[in-house]
């Protein structure tokens, strides 16, 4: 059998961290998790008329988070927040693609802003920066570094999260301002940390659509890597 094929989203930037010319970029741990558990990863261009090819090509997708904000007219909801900052060619990518990849039942993992995005594509919305509206002392923006762990979360029995952990609760990293707020259709809530904020959910009835709110490509938990297996296990269903 062929070893799966995984497609993973890339930022982009103008800056000149890397080049004075435009850039993609990606951290190197997203396709060293795939190529752990047997799968082959390819990067994603951000060409919307290459959307079809790909989903031809890719046996699953991974939308993989970035500094920056999906738009809040995404979820009907304009700017209230001064720390928001936008992307909006990534994001207009990765909406077209997941909700695309999502009608045809492709397994689709969202991680950190890519699970936002799910949440978005499936009409749910955001908090737009935690620290404005929810009371915590748990820090979703580490300072220390983010192989380290952050916070813990809870992961609901009889979810397919717990399924894939076999653990209640992990240890992990937290890089995110924003937080999913109301659940987009279909989805229910696998995992949130003590303090409430949602840091995992998956769809009820798609063969894997699950988003998490942390980044296990860090593997920090030793469990962090059962979410890349299963991922890539599932989307061996795709032919
Ligand atoms: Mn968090």
């Amino acid at each position: 059998m062929k070893n799966p094929i995984i497609g993973i989203t890339i930022d982009e930037g103008s800056n000149d961290t890397y080049s004075k010319f435009p850039w993609y970029a990606i951290r190197k741990n997203y396709s060293e998790s795939i190529d752990k558990v047997g799968g082959i990863s390819i990067f994603l261009p951000q060409n919307l008329e290459k959307i079809p090819y790909y989903l031809e090509i890719i046996d699953a997708l991974i939308i993989t988070g970035g500094d920056f904000d999906i738009d809040p007219k995404f979820y009907g909801q304009k700017i209230n927040s001064s720390e928001i900052k936008l992307k909006n060619e990534r994001t207009v990518f990765e909406y077209e693609i997941t909700k695309k990849a999502i009608k045809i039942n492709l397994p689709v993992l969202g991680i950190c802003g890519g699970q936002q995005l799910l949440n978005v594509v499936l009409g749910g919305s955001l908090i737009q920066h935690i620290p404005d509206t929810v009371k915590t002392t748990i820090n979703h923006e580490q300072k220390n570094p983010r192989n380290e762990a952050s916070h813990k979360v809870i992961i609901k029995k009889e979810t397919k999260l717990h399924e894939i952990t076999k653990v209640d609760s992990m240890f992990v990293n937290s890089a995110h301002h924003q937080a999913v707020d109301k659940l987009g259709e279909g989805l229910i809530i696998n995992s949130h940390s003590e303090d409430g904020i949602i840091e995992g959910f998956e769809h009820q009835s798609l063969n894997f659509c699950l988003g998490i709110q942390w980044h296990p490509e860090f593997l920090i938990d030793n469990k962090d890597i059962e979410i890349f297996r299963a991922l890539v296990e599932n989307s061996r269903k795709k032919n």
